[in-house]
């Protein structure tokens, strides 16, 4: 199979912030997933260079346009692959070779008939490079740029693409995914219910010289958004060559909201004009927003994504904006929401799935996986049955632009492979040669599965997941998805290194008050009511277990925290528990607790608790949870 996907080719009057990130990490990453299962595949981005804009931000910065695109564009070129992004070709209109195919282009529309000399007059917003219909303005303003558009008449080059909207209309009633989600299409049909007007594709060199020359008349040049969609053709080389043969068919071109129009309207009729087919799926997403504004350079509002992939590394970066926004809708930004997903989701969840399992299988069983457990493992019918289904559910997310839910999935699955080791208490299956068997088919589990993670992961992650799968003993070149493949290369019994923790915790100086918050959180008697009903997955979720209180102390300046360091099968851990009004200190050591042991950990006057004691709490008294005959520290609470 092939695939070919294209960001938008971007505006060179600003450099790129979050939102451009985003489309062209989900780009990338859609690439990589389809390489990953054996799909040839092909990836375009490029910058946008021509047009008033372009012209007015040059003459702001009293240079020729040309040497101004240039600069611009480059830091486009050479930011990307600092973000993990690896594109096939980087497109700008300023090559000839997109010269040459947007007059070819032009040529064959105006041979079709369907290219004339008129009069317009009109609203133009410089912002968005287009009229305007007064319907479509909010408060006589642009509804993107909040700015009032300047009426402009002139003649023009007109192209007939109102004579395609019946056509239109049919293809994308026809083709229910041809433009997703759904909220999209709806928006585009809706449009297309009033007559569509001819678009105007020129303008007069006297106003503005910057542009590609129309090819039969040498005193206009073209609209800049007729030059730019054409990139996605000049791109495989059109009319020529292999690549545009291979790869147009089954074009997905990604975007943001913004661009719904010319991209669902102009560029599917323009095909339609020229005699090519059209794209395969025009996939929509949502704004980036801060302060429920859409993160744009002329708002001011921009984050700096240098900034946050120095302080979370290019991989959590990419996660993070993958797993948070749904793909379609608008996704509000906040430094704090990337600190939790950080880590909750990677540090938490996924760094603590790898830590401890490899750490376990180095204890108990010498750090390899014994090859017969392996071969037994492909046996189980119910295991592989579950793998299966989560390599089927996540593909299908991502063949339909659901990123966020592909991870969700492999997330659910992390859960799984946790909620394993509490369950089966590798610590205690290590006791005894009887229950040996069993500890093999628990860490073959484990580590298959992480291996596993590791591949589904990989198109988001390309630097972790490589990581992880040498650390396994495993090549990163040959990345599977496969279930025999993984276990085929799990069976040449390499040592499994440990190593650092793959996602290092991110601390984060807290403000007073939110420490103030977490306290008031951990306290006992101020715990929110419990709520009606809570389904037994839900409540599977909590990792229950018993542990050992080692040492307990007092928090020097509160009178409420004691910092217990507990012990919990071989695991040592500090949690910090509002119950110095009710307990003495010396009279905690020894004894054996309940305690919850996948709570986010949380600061606490500057002590970082990794979990929480469970207590009894009455009439201003509080009585531990304990053990009703002795159990080894460790054990699951079920
Ligand atoms: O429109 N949230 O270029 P452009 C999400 N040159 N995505 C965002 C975003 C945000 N806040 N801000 C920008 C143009 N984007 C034309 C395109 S294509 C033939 C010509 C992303 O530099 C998103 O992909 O204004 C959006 O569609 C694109 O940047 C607009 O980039």
């Amino acid at each position: 199979m092939t695939y070919y996907i294209t960001t938008p080719i971007y505006y060179v009057n600003a450099k790129p912030h979050l939102g451009h990130a985003y489309t062209t990490i989900v780009c990338d990453t859609l690439t990589r997933f389809h390489r990953l299962v054996g799909d040839e595949s092909y990836f375009l981005t490029g910058t946008d260079e021509h047009g008033d804009k372009i012209a007015l931000a040059a003459a702001k910065e009293g240079v020729r346009p040309q040497d101004y695109v240039d600069y611009v564009s480059s830091h486009f070129k050479v930011t990307w692959p600092k973000f993990g992004i690896r594109y096939d070709d980087f497109i700008r209109t300023t090559e000839q070779r997109h010269k040459d195919t947007v007059s070819r282009f032009l040529d064959l529309v105006n041979r079709k008939g369907d290219i004339y000399f008129g009069e317009y007059g009109g609203l133009y917003c410089v912002g968005c490079e287009r009229f305007y219909t007064e319907r479509e303005l909010v408060g006589g303003l642009c509804p993107d740029h909040k700015t009032k558009p300047a009426y402009i008449a002139e003649q023009n080059y007109f192209f007939r693409m109102g004579n395609y909207q019946d056509w239109l209309i049919d293809l994308i009633r026809s083709d229910p995914s041809f433009i997703r989600p759904e909220r999209y299409r709806n928006e585009v049909l809706s449009f297309l219910s009033e007559p569509l007007e001819d678009l105007c594709i020129s303008r007069p060199k006297s106003r503005l010289e910057w542009g590609i020359d129309i090819p039969f008349d040498r005193h206009y040049v073209t609209y800049v958004w007729f030059d730019a969609l054409i990139n996605y053709i000049t791109g495989l080389g059109w009319p020529e060559g292999g690549l545009y043969h291979r790869f147009w068919p089954v074009a997905e071109h990604c975007v943001a909201k913004d661009i719904l129009k010319p991209h669902a309207i102009f560029w599917p009729t323009m095909l339609k004009s020229a005699g090519l087919p059209v794209y395969r799926h025009l996939n929509v997403h949502g704004y980036w927003q801060m302060d429920e504004a859409k993160m744009s350079k002329s708002v001011g509002n921009v984050v700096d994504i240098f900034t946050l992939r120095d302080e979370f590394g290019t991989d959590a970066l990419r996660y993070f904006l993958l797993r948070e926004m749904t793909f379609g809708l608008d996704s509000e930004f906040s430094y704090q929401r990337v600190l939790e997903r950080y880590n909750s989701d990677l540090a938490n969840d996924f760094g603590n799935l790898w830590q401890r399992s490899v750490t376990m299988l180095d204890k108990y069983l010498g750090g390899t996986l014994p090859p017969a457990a392996l071969a037994e493992l492909s046996q189980d019918s119910d295991w592989e049955r579950l793998l299966r289904e989560l390599v089927d559910g996540y593909s299908d997310d991502f063949r339909n632009m659901r990123p966020s839910e592909a991870l969700r999935k492999a997330w659910d699955f992390v859960g799984h492979l946790n909620k394993l080791i509490v369950t089966e208490a590798p610590w205690v299956l290590a006791r005894s040669v009887e229950t040996l068997p069993r500890l093999e088919r628990v860490m073959t589990m484990l580590v298959k599965g992480l291996a596993l993670l590791g591949a589904l992961v990989s198109p988001v992650m390309p630097g972790k997941s490589a990581e992880l799968w040498r650390r396994l003993g495993l090549d990163p070149d040959t990345m599977s998805l496969d279930s025999g493949a993984i276990s085929e290369a799990l069976s040449h019994g390499r040592r499994i290194s440990v190593g650092e923790a793959l996602f290092a915790r991110a601390e984060r100086e807290e403000s007073p008050k939110k420490a103030a918050r977490a306290q008031a959180a951990a306290a006992p008697e101020e715990s929110p009511a419990p709520s009606a009903e809570l389904s037994i997955s839900e409540f599977k979720r909590a990792d229950l277990r018993t542990a050992l209180i080692t040492a307990a102390e007092p928090l020097p300046k509160s009178q409420k925290l004691l910092k217990l360091t507990v012990t919990m099968g071989g695991e040592e851990r500090v949690i910090v528990a509002g119950i110095q009004k009710y307990f003495e200190a010396s009279e905690l050591v020894g004894k054996t607790v309940v305690v919850v042991a996948n709570l986010a950990p949380v600061k606490l006057m500057g002590v970082k608790s990794q979990g929480m004691v469970l207590c009894a709490s009455g009439n201003d008294t509080l009585a531990l949870l304990v053990p009703s005959r002795e159990m080894p520290p460790g054990s699951p609470v079920t």
